[in-house]
């Protein structure tokens, strides 16, 4: 059920608020620590943004798809360190459990990932399964009522908060029908994570190696079937992907506000940056741009909270996103000249920050892989 339009309003613009109140004055100190404060986290907490996908009958805010975006808009226009605290929370980490967990699962875990008591990370990657996902190695060995877990993943966001993890292991033979998908507790023996690495960007936000060796996952914790965990990952970054797209504008936004409250103060030729027509041309391939990315991601939006598959929609959006929020923060830099490249105006540090947003859910050669295979066999 959509919220209210009043409703959606105060949630909309008491997040607007937060944003430019309480996140937007601290960006260059979480780039600094490379640490989001606790206060933070606990407002962040008390705006319900942890649990913004969870249904309603487990503490959630239950939103729609097209209202996460309109959420996702405006938590773009800050450091996207921040959005990534309850960001797996939100999508990765728990959309798996969401989809395909028993109801015992989904009360037992959800109320805590919706109220973000219980942090949720998504393990995928692997040393050789990056984009070649179907090709991971780490095993899951059934012995008794309980499966043994061996073996690595990396670059696990939120690894180091996260007291649980949906981990996608080899049950089965070669090839993504011998995966499966488990939810395993950080507590079981044997679990280890690892040093969060050290990153081009997105400082405040952490990604870590977890270490499996020989951990005992009870078999109840085995989330859908064996041999479902690829389809589950796949349906889980479709969705991912589609939310990632919304951040993107809500950066490109942002980093157009910024460029053009530049250009209108700072002078050259005897007159305002944003009166020189080269200067122009950039604001206005930006902001054409984000218009088109920002009404891409809301159709697809709206096309899921109809039940259509958005396989093809999520892939074109995290592309066409991704890929224009690094040309607008590119333009950005350009603008700001050496304003943009000196670290003290943050915009080299939002060049930074979303250069991840080509990589990461999927690579941009990803996304041009499934598009073309979908439309392939669509046909048209
Ligand atoms: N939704 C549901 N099912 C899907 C799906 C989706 N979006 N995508 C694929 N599947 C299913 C396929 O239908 C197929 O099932 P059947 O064998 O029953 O037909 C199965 O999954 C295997 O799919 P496919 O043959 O397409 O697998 P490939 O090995 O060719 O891999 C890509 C497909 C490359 C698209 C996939 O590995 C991928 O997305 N890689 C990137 C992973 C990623 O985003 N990593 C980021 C890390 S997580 S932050």
């Amino acid at each position: 059920m959509p919220l209210d339009l009043d409703t959606r309003e105060q949630l909309l613009s008491s997040l607007r608020r937060f944003v430019a109140e309480r996140l937007h004055p601290i960006e260059g100190e979480i780039a600094e620590k490379d640490e989001i404060p606790d206060s933070i986290v606990a407002e962040m907490r008390a705006l319900g943004l942890f649990g913004l996908s969870i249904p309603i009958e487990y503490g959630g805010l239950g939103l729609m798809f097209e209202e996460e975006c309109l959420v996702a808009f405006e938590m773009g226009r800050t450091s996207p360190a921040f959005r990534s605290v309850f960001g797996t929370n939100v999508g990765i980490g728990s959309q798996g459990l969401v989809m395909y967990g028993t109801d015992e699962q989904k009360s037992r875990w959800l109320p805590d990932i919706a109220s973000g008591k219980l942090i949720t990370s998504f393990a995928l990657t692997e040393a050789e399964a990056g984009s070649d996902a179907a090709n991971l190695k780490l095993r899951a060995r059934p012995e008794s009522d309980t499966y043994r877990l061996s073996g690595q993943k990396i670059f696990i966001t939120n690894a180091d908060k996260a007291g649980l993890f949906t981990v996608m292991a080899r049950t089965g033979g070669e090839g993504a029908a011998g995966i499966s998908a488990f939810l395993v507790p950080r507590d079981l023996p044997g679990l280890t994570v690892g040093r969060p690495e050290r990153k081009m960007g997105q400082q405040g936000a952490h990604v870590c190696t977890v270490t499996f060796d020989e951990v005992c996952v009870p078999a109840a914790h085995l989330l859908g079937s064996e041999g479902e965990g690829f389809k589950l990952a796949m349906r889980v970054l479709d969705r991912g992907r589609l939310h990632i797209s919304a951040i993107c504008v809500g950066i490109a936004e942002r980093l157009i506000a910024d460029i053009v409250a530049f250009a209108q103060q700072r002078r050259q030729f005897g007159q305002a940056l944003s009166q020189l027509q080269l200067i122009q041309a950039m604001i206005a391939d930006s902001k054409t741009e984000t218009l088109a990315a920002r009404a891409l991601t809301l159709d697809v939006a709206r096309q899921r909270d109809r039940g259509d598959n958005v396989t093809l929609g999520a892939a074109a959006a995290k592309y066409f996103a991704s890929e224009m929020v690094g040309r607008v923060a590119d333009r950005a830099v350009q603008i700001f000249g050496g304003a943009g490249y000196v670290a003290d105006q943050g915009i080299e540090r939002f060049y930074r920050d979303v250069r991840l947003f080509r990589i990461y859910e999927g690579t941009s050669q990803i996304q041009q892989i499934v598009i073309a295979r979908e439309t392939v066999k669509a046909g048209e």
